[in-house]
């Protein structure tokens, strides 16, 4: 007999994070989570965690009364009827900014990794292992660095994080101005210190796309073995893309989203051109964003890494992506945004099912170590997250420093992204344009 979902609490909650300068702006000194706990009547709780903003908090409140009171195992039946719930809504986008806007789909999958967590439990059995046709591919997922040009926090006077008794190298750098090709290959170094990251990827949409591309320079100096990318969010023009990476073609593995929409063009119709005209194999987590977006994508060539962040596919659906990309000969990637550990080990269990040669996964948890909200975070040796063998997603949370993570999420008062705020200590008046990098004003 299976244990019922006895409760549903839905906590949001806040960490600290530095001036990371993106297409978007600047982040602020702080980024907003969601966390989703379920308990079940034996007393597991199982957990979820997704970005937070008005509207998922309100999804996920709606859901609650589908979720209390179903058993551990119906997981697939209480996903539908969640599903269902927030069809009602309609089909939403997922904007122009370099992050997703979308509310559904971010709710249907908090629930259904505290679901998933909880009939690991039941079963005895890692989430990894219940995941797609095939469970468990590997028993460790490779990640890359992903690293930021980063603003002077001390042109601000946000709190932003300061570290006083630096560990190593990577405390040094993470919370400094890193504008230069030489102050980036000094966050790779760092990070590779302590991570042994063997890839690294660079978001751009920052500087002027040739100065962008001495970064990358500098990061093949210093690591001529690694897989490396740029990701300026579609910021530049066809024209512009295939111009600022021609020279640089050879020294990376793949494009994140060099291009976009534009003028009449979509962003799939400006992929495929860019990589007829370069020979470069791209990725994206813009253009291809849902399996519809997928198909036209796939039609168009427009795209070889489908970047499947669980956050925004589903856990089920990255990994369904991951099938297909084996499948279609394409390679399946993750993204990310800032979070905590439980995303971490989230990213970890789907990149761990996802059948094929997958490509390292982002993540932000770089920039966010040293915070938690589990007792004991999934590390990053080597370069790789261990896939755990316990049962269900294999954390348990830290009750005293989640109510910390929450404390804080209630004094800033603060309900969604917003990397415009910091960009003002820059740039006075500064606004987004989804066609200009950050600092090209
Ligand atoms: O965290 O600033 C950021 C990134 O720009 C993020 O918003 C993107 O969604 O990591 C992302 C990406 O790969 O595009
Ligand atoms: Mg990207």
């Amino acid at each position: 007999m299976f244990p019922n979902v006895k409760s549903m609490r839905i906590v949001p909650v806040a960490g600290y994070d530095g001036f990371l300068l993106n297409l978007s702006g600047g982040h602020a000194p702080w980024f907003i989570r969601c966390v989703v706990i379920l308990e079940d009547d034996t007393g597991n709780q199982g957990v979820g965690e997704i970005p937070a903003s008005a509207g998922i908090l309100k999804g996920l409140e709606q859901c609650r009364s589908l979720v209390e009171g179903s058993r551990v195992n119906d997981v697939k039946q209480t996903l539908n009827r969640v599903r269902q719930l927030l069809a009602k809504d309609g089909r939403e986008e997922r904007g122009r900014q370099t992050f997703d806007l979308r509310v559904a789909v971010h709710v249907i999958t908090g629930i259904e990794s505290a679901l998933f967590d909880l009939y690991g439990q039941a079963l005895q059995m890692p989430v990894a292992d219940l995941l797609g046709q095939y469970g468990r591919q590997r028993d460790e997922v490779e990640a890359l660095g992903y690293l930021f040009l980063l603003g002077d926090p001390d042109k601000t006077d946000l709190p932003y994080p300061k570290v006083s008794d630096p560990r190593d190298a990577w405390d040094e750098v993470r919370y400094r101005e890193a504008l230069t090709p030489d102050a980036v290959a000094n966050l790779a170094k760092a990070a590779y210190e302590r991570y042994g990251f063997k890839d690294f990827k660079l978001k751009g949409g920052v500087l002027r796309g040739e100065e962008e591309a001495d970064c990358i320079r500098a990061l093949y100096e210093a690591f001529p073995e690694a897989r490396l990318t740029l990701d300026p969010n579609g910021a530049w023009t066809l024209d512009e893309a295939v111009r600022v990476l021609t020279p640089i073609r050879d020294l990376l593995s793949y494009a994140e989203d060099p291009c976009g929409q534009e003028e009449s063009y979509s962003g799939r119709e400006t992929m495929a051109e860019f990589k007829k005209r370069t020979g470069l194999p791209t990725a994206t987590n813009m253009i291809a964003t849902d399996f519809k977006q997928l198909q036209y994508a796939v039609q168009l060539n427009a795209v070889d890494i489908p970047l499947a962040d669980c956050h925004f596919w589903t856990m089920q659906g990255a990994v369904m992506v991951g099938e297909l990309c084996n499948e279609w000969g394409m390679t399946w990637g993750s993204h990310s945004n800032n979070h905590f550990d439980i995303s971490l080990a989230m990213m970890t269990h789907v990149a761990a099912a996802c059948s094929g040669n997958i490509t390292a996964i982002d993540t932000h948890w770089i920039w966010q170590d040293g915070q938690r909200i589990t007792k004991e975070p999934f590390q990053i040796r080597d370069g790789k997250l261990k896939v755990p063998t316990t049962p269900g997603l294999g954390v348990e949370l830290d009750e005293e420093k989640l109510m910390e993570a929450h404390r804080l999420y209630q004094n800033l008062d603060v309900t969604q992204r917003n990397d415009t705020m910091a960009m003002q200590f820059l740039i006075p008046g500064w606004e987004f344009d989804p066609k200009r990098p950050a600092l090209v004003r």
